[in-house]
């Protein structure tokens, strides 16, 4: 949408009313300080501070420092966030899960436990990718997400670094 022409405030109407709470949320630069004052029909002189576009790549600076709450006209908030240059995921684990069911339910039938659907002979996964059954785009992008949340979320370590596996038992 155009963030800047009053049809945007339209088109979103259906999450932005009396009660409900909206958040931008979104790299720097693709306008979301635009259409927050879009949103809240702000005057010129009170509205939020919006920034260049870098012209080499497209990339926005950082022009919103902080979050900020606002009132959308005729009613509900809307909250404008700082951008970033990327969105990390961790502790998606749950969430990965149900995103790629097809993938957790063919992974149980896998040779391996630990089965990574990579290289291993016997691995469902790679059958039904092999079978059309399952997209080979799709077993990647669960491969990306699934490392990042494994690079991205801690684990707990016991001492010398080693993987705590089990909680310890009350001690008698
Ligand atoms: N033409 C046009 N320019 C836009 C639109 N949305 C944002 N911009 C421009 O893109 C730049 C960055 O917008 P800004 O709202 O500061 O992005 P933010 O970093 O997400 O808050 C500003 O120069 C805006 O005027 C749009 O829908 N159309
Ligand atoms: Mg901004
Ligand atoms: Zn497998």
């Amino acid at each position: 949408m155009n963030a800047k022409a009053p049809e945007a405030a339209r088109a979103l109407a259906p999450w932005c009313g009396p009660g409900q709470t909206v958040a931008l949320v979104g790299s720097s630069g693709v306008g979301k300080s635009t259409l927050l004052n879009t949103l809240s029909k702000k005057s010129s002189g009170e509205a939020q501070p919006r920034g260049p576009v870098r012209a080499a790549d497209a990339k926005g600076r950082h022009t919103t420092t902080s979050r900020s709450l606002h009132a959308i006209a005729g009613g509900g908030w809307v909250i404008d966030t700082p951008g970033m240059r990327t969105l990390h995921v961790s502790d998606v684990t749950a969430g990965l899960d149900t995103l790629f069911a097809e993938i957790v339910d063919l992974a149980s039938r896998c040779r391996f436990r630990d089965c990574t659907h990579d290289h291993e002979p016997g691995c469902a996964v790679q059958g039904a990718t092999a079978n059309g059954t399952l997209d080979p785009a799709r077993l990647e992008r669960w491969r990306k997400l699934t490392e990042e949340n494994l690079t991205n979320t801690s684990t707990q370590s016991g001492p010398r670094g080693n993987k705590i596996t089990k909680t310890p038992g009350k001690r008698h």
